[in-house]
């Protein structure tokens, strides 16, 4: 996403109405053109490569040259990989968490933010594929890890991926937790994550436990292709975008479970939906996105109020020192 849009805070509406909205009102009969159906024919992509690779071999073949991949078998020793949609809502079915809410056609920072039951998201969004038009709502929030720092021991990331964010002093970790670790992230069948690329330039790894999504990637370069993330990259409005026709360097990987997608910083990224999904988004930090980071960074503590324009000064402190010391892992 654009550096200057990213520190928009969520405006905080309430969705509490949601629940009411979707147990009660019909839905509407099945849309015609369905999304979810729509084939990837219509666009000329690569496939992003799907490998088992040593940290080494990612390292050399795809973190340096930024080149995004799907990793398989990372994470089948991770106590996660037993997650599930079903697991989630047994353990934190009770609580109330962010709900956010797309535009169509629109930036990716152009949502409402909303709060629900967790229990009452399963029952009501997640029980159907979405047929409401519009976007369907969607979790993506960093609360689960927030409120409960064990699940950080189910996602042991950083024995595979170099990290520098994991190298922080564990307080300012804590206090930065939405930079390091778990966005949890769940919708329905149909729902579209719009097209950004992440917070602060930061390498993204998504690790996926349930259903299939497809991520739909443009290099960074393609930022004016792309309209800055307002185009729908698979029902694109080519009257309102019609430089879009002429983007390049499309890639398409379809998410199945025990998968991590690694989206290189600044890769712009779609992902749909194509059963209910389970995943979780980290962020990464290291030697080779360093300068984006902190240069995106130097910019929201220069838009921050103090004193969260303090914080953000020392955080970017430790991460020049760390500059100093190139790559390694180096967690405690
Ligand atoms: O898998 C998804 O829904 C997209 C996740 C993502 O790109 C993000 O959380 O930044
Ligand atoms: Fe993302």
């Amino acid at each position: 996403m654009d550096p200057t849009a990213a520190y928009c805070k969520p405006p905080q509406g309430s969705l509490g109405q949601l629940v009411k909205q979707y147990r009660n009102v019909p839905a509407p009969p099945e849309e015609t053109s369905d999304c979810a159906a729509m084939t990837t024919e219509n666009f000329a992509f690569t496939p992003v490569d799907r490998r088992r690779l040593t940290p080494d071999e990612f390292r050399q073949e795809y973190l340096v040259p930024k080149k995004p991949v799907v990793l398989t078998g990372v994470m089948d020793e991770w106590p996660a990989a037993k997650w599930s949609i079903d697991h989630l809502g047994r353990r934190f079915g009770d609580e109330v968490v962010p709900v956010r809410h797309f535009e169509e056609n629109s930036r990716w920072d152009a949502h409402r933010m909303g709060e629900l039951r967790l229990g009452d998201f399963l029952g009501t969004v997640m029980s159907a594929p979405w047929t409401r038009g519009g976007r369907a709502p969607l979790i993506d929030s960093n609360v689960f890890f927030d409120r409960h720092p064990e699940l950080r021991e189910d996602v042991p990331l950083w024995s595979y991926f170099d990290n520098w964010i994991a190298r922080l002093p564990a307080e300012m970790r804590a206090r930065h937790e939405n930079l390091a670790h778990g966005w949890v992230l769940l919708g329905p069948e149909r729902a579209v994550y719009n097209l950004h690329y992440d917070y602060w330039s930061a390498h993204a790894c998504i690790a996926h436990f349930e259903g299939r999504k497809r991520v739909v990637l443009y290099p960074p370069d393609q930022r004016e292709a792309v309209y800055h993330g307002r185009v729908d990259v698979d029902r694109p409005d080519l009257a309102k975008f019609p430089e879009f026709a002429h983007a390049q360097g499309r890639m398409e990987a379809i998410l199945e479970p025990g998968d991590i997608a690694f989206v290189p910083s600044r890769w712009w990224h779609q992902v749909r939906y194509l059963t209910p999904c389970l995943s979780l988004n980290s962020f990464i930090v290291n030697d080779v996105n360093i300068e984006e980071y902190l240069s995106d960074l130097e910019l929201y503590r220069d838009m921050a109020e103090s004193p969260e324009a303090g914080v953000i000064g020392e955080l970017i402190a430790h991460m020049r020192e760390f500059t100093a010391s190139g790559p390694g892992v180096d967690v405690s």
